[in-house]
């Protein structure tokens, strides 16, 4: 992904033609930077005159990340408990699946609730995620009422004492304000049963500035506290990280990064500006 190494070379040797920083914003607006960001990078870029460009690059790239915390928020008296939202086939399952293993793995006990009642084989996928994790999955009837199945997780989570309680919804368009509506719902059945931590919007990062407009909508519906963005392998377009997080103001709590369970990872700020520029 490293969008600068080149430019950052000619900058040092002090030949850099007009051509090349049109080449340059050619490249960031295809890795999904968007045009604004892109403009103010070059920017700083042109008007550097000390040897430090990488310097002026990296302090450019972290203002535009957001200083919230990536830490997932813990309750202490009751589990603690995440809703994972998102239109349509952003990963949303996958990454559910994911967090319950890495939780487990560090020694949590997790109960899962399967609230995509829409299609049967959504309710499966999660059966067999939960059942090689080996994480209790709360399903209920293949177009039931979410909410219900929302509420007996809870319970159960609750009687359990488990520590997290990760809730799995169906993928839905922003726009789409009755389906919107639905996940407001469950949000409250959540906030009866003691409160809700997290709500993590699961954002695919090869869709690129229409992430933005997706946190806009899911958090007026329902308080999106932080973003997981999936697909980041393969993708040169890891760049809408930066443009999300400038725009949302949401920080990237997690990124996925390939199919497997393992494919995982906490978002590092540093190791992600250090790969655009392209200098370890
Ligand atoms: N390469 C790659 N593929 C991913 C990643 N995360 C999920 N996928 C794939 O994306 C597809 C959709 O994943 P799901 O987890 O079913 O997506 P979803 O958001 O739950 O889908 P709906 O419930 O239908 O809205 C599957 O083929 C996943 O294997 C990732 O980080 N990288
Ligand atoms: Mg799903």
């Amino acid at each position: 992904m490293a969008l600068f190494s080149k430019i950052i070379a000619k900058l040092r040797g002090g030949l850099v033609t007009a051509s090349d920083w049109d080449e340059l914003r050619t490249s960031l607006i295809e890795a999904d930077l968007g045009a604004t960001l892109s403009d103010e990078l070059i920017a700083i870029a042109k008007s550097n005159k000390s040897e430090s460009i990488e310097i002026a690059m990296r302090g450019a790239l972290a203002g535009a990340l957001t200083q919230s915390s990536r830490e997932l928020a813990r309750a202490t008296s009751r589990p603690t408990t995440i809703l994972v939202v998102g239109v349509n086939g952003t990963g949303k399952t996958t990454s559910v699946a994911k967090l319950m293993s890495s939780l487990k793995n560090a020694g949590s006990s997790v109960v899962v609730a399967a609230a995509d009642t829409f299609r049967a084989a959504a309710i499966e996928q999660l059966q067999t995620w939960g059942e090689r994790i080996d994480v209790p999955v709360v399903a209920g009837k293949f177009q039931g009422d979410p909410a219900s199945v929302v509420f007996d997780a809870a319970k159960r989570a609750s009687e359990e004492g488990a520590d997290y309680l990760i809730v799995d919804t169906a993928g839905r368009l922003h726009t789409k304000s009755n389906l919107m509506d639905e996940l407001s719902k469950i949000r409250r059945v959540l906030e009866k049963a003691g409160g809700v931590d997290e709500v993590l919007l699961v954002v695919d990062a090869t869709t690129g500035q229409n992430g933005i407009i997706q946190a806009r909508h899911f958090t007026e519906s329902v308080g999106v506290t932080g973003l997981i963005l999936t697909k980041m392998d393969g993708s040169a377009k890891g760049g809408v990280a930066l443009a999300i997080e400038r725009e949302s103001g949401l920080p990237i709590k997690f990124i996925g990064t390939g199919e497997g369970v393992d494919d995982f990872e906490l978002f590092d700020s540093d190791a992600y500006i250090s790969g655009l520029i392209g200098s370890e």
